[in-house]
């Protein structure tokens, strides 16, 4: 065996069955590999956000750790940005980064360049490969790093002398450890918090929107009259019909604060204390109320699950029923498309067991209130705020699980960043369907021009924000990827066209044409109206915000 065909091997012995890949002449001796092992899949990817988008979207959905395959530095580089939303998600990726050959590298060649300086951004575990003999325990050390929990990108870099040479030996995959439930200090810590009296929020992330943790904290919701939050971008979060519903932290910080209000006590479970996405002039970064302690329950590196269950039980709640969402779906739309027309359309048609790739952005603020009452579903989101991540975790997801319809739900600008998902969507033959909202702009930074404050809102500053001049044309630019695809202005052909995509497997593409949510009056008077918001009572700020933000 070379040292390719060894790491393989290596990698599907310990469960990595997929590999997304994007080669090189360097990694030519890892895809001649490729056949000598059945297990593994590869699946080509015409950009490398594309194939590390659906590593992500892979990992989400079944909890185990996808490869790619990418070209030195270049190649790396040109995956980082959904790396790095890997990364803030927590799910286990394995990057096998070709290299120069060990020797070549003194020569410095057009493609040298420093690999490890690119991983390093966002890999916790990066290593490169010095020898074919020792490949393979480096291999079963990155999938161990990247499998945490917490889930981790880990990079390994193969020089192609240490790929090509003989001498390869698999190597069986390293024993996990089980980590730790919360110590009974940090138990008693939050049974007490919960137990003062005043307003407490518990606030889960990652792991605990699984639907294990969400039951486990509606037991203690409906126990003790504790809030509970879900964060503002999940991972993967399990809802719909017979899941307790759980309200999530809103992007926008005065939003954020109306729902904070008032707490004395916030309990994190796999979350990070709420911060705002930007900094916005004369604003607070960080949005815990003053006056609130913050406990940590569970940090992403403990058995979060275990934690939540083990704080029942401290409670004594563990007999009590927790809340389970009751059916409820939108009336189907009529008359000329908008925004909220459309996800009310999602919220009429989303088929039980579905998955749904969230990066509709502005368009889809309605949409976890119109699909709340849906049969059961996933849902998974822009963790890192790196837009481009819709498609290839949508195409990702699709793999993870052949059986389940995926929805992407797309903002036109996003959509641009990684288009090429659809080719991989048609070559693979995925159940996708893909719904492109087309507002031919980068609607919310026209919020957050309003919001920054910054002044002047001239020719050229208007243009880096629009999107038209030329229209671009999904129908077109999908049938040129293979994918099927159809463009509507109205909410009746658009209900048509959901039910051809619900109906048959996919891929499809359905093109929404929408203006933007927001006017430009609204635009206006939005920072105005934000920051009012602050000063009114918290049950009406609240109510406020309900409506603009469900
Ligand atoms: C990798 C990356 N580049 C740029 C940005 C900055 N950015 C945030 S939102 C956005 C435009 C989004 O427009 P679109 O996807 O059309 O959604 P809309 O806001 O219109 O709903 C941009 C460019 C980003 N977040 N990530």
């Amino acid at each position: 065996m070379n040292g390719a065909q060894a790491l393989i091997r290596t990698l599907a012995d310990a469960g990595i069955t997929t590999c997304f890949t994007n080669p090189g002449t360097s990694e030519m001796h890892f895809v001649a590999a490729l056949d000598t092992v059945p297990q593994m899949r590869a699946v080509l990817a015409l950009f490398e956000g594309v194939a590390t988008g659906a590593a992500d979207g892979y990992a989400r959905m079944s909890g185990t750790p996808a490869a790619t395959l990418l070209h030195l530095g270049p190649g790396l580089g040109n995956g980082l940005a959904n790396l790095h939303n890997a990364r803030r998600a927590r799910v286990p990726v394995v990057n096998i980064v070709g290299d120069h050959a060990t020797y070549h590298a003194q020569y410095d060649a057009q493609l040298q360049s420093d690999i490890e300086t690119i991983a390093r951004n966002v890999s916790s575990w990066v290593r490169t490969s010095a020898s074919t003999h020792e490949l393979c325990r480096d291999a079963v050390e990155a999938i161990a790093a990247a499998n945490g929990p917490p889930g981790q990108v880990a990079t390994l870099i193969l020089p192609a002398d240490v790929s090509w040479s003989e001498g390869g030996e698999t190597a069986a995959p390293l024993p996990a450890e089980a980590p730790p439930v919360a110590e009974a200090a940090a138990l008693e810590e939050a049974a007490r918090a919960i137990r003062d009296g005043g307003r407490t929020a518990i606030l889960l992330g990652g792991r605990a929107l699984r639907e294990v943790g969400l039951l486990a904290a509606s037991r203690i919701a409906v126990a003790t009259g504790v809030k509970l939050f879900a964060e503002v971008f999940p991972t993967r979060l399990e809802r719909g019909v017979g899941l307790p519903p759980i309200e999530r932290l809103a992007y926008i910080p005065e939003l954020t604060m109306v729902q904070l209000g008032g707490l004395k006590h916030l309990i994190l479970v796999d979350a990070k204390a709420p911060v705002s996405f930007f900094a916005y002039p004369g604003k607070k970064s960080y949005l815990v109320p003053d006056g609130c302690t913050v406990h940590e329950l569970a940090s992403p590196a403990a058995d979060v699950l275990g934690s939540l269950e083990a704080l029942v039980e401290l409670l004594g709640a563990g007999s009590v029923q927790p809340l389970r969402q009751e059916p409820n779906a939108p009336s189907p739309p009529q008359g000329a498309l908008t925004a909220e027309k459309v996800c009310d359309a999602i919220g009429a048609v989303l088929p039980e067991g579905a998955i749904v790739s969230d990066e509709a952005l502005t368009s889809g603020t309605t949409l976890p209130g119109t699909t709340a009452g849906a049969p059961r579903h996933d849902w998974l989101t822009l963790t890192g705020g790196a837009i481009g991540q819709g498609l290839p975790v949508a195409a990702g997801a699709a793999l993870a699980c052949p059986d389940r319809p995926v929805f992407a739900l797309q903002a036109d600008g996003s959509a641009m960043y990684t288009i090429q998902s659809l080719w991989t969507i048609a070559r693979e033959q995925l159940d996708v369907t893909v719904v492109i909202f087309n507002n031919r702009s980068y609607g919310i930074l026209n919020v957050e021009l309003a919001r920054v404050g910054a002044r002047g809102d001239g020719p050229k500053a208007n243009a880096q924000l629009d999107l038209s001049e030329p229209n671009l044309d999904f129908v077109r630019i999908a049938a040129g990827m293979g994918v099927p695809a159809v463009r509507v202005d109205a909410a009746e052909t658009l209900m048509d066209a959901l039910g051809r995509a619900v109906g048959g497997p996919g891929p499809h593409v359905i093109e929404v044409v929408v203006p933007p949510v927001f006017s430009p009056r609204e635009l206006r008077v939005m920072p105005y109206a934000l920051r009012a918001l602050g000063a009114l009572p918290r049950p009406l700020a609240q109510a406020v915000k309900r409506r603009v933000y469900p």
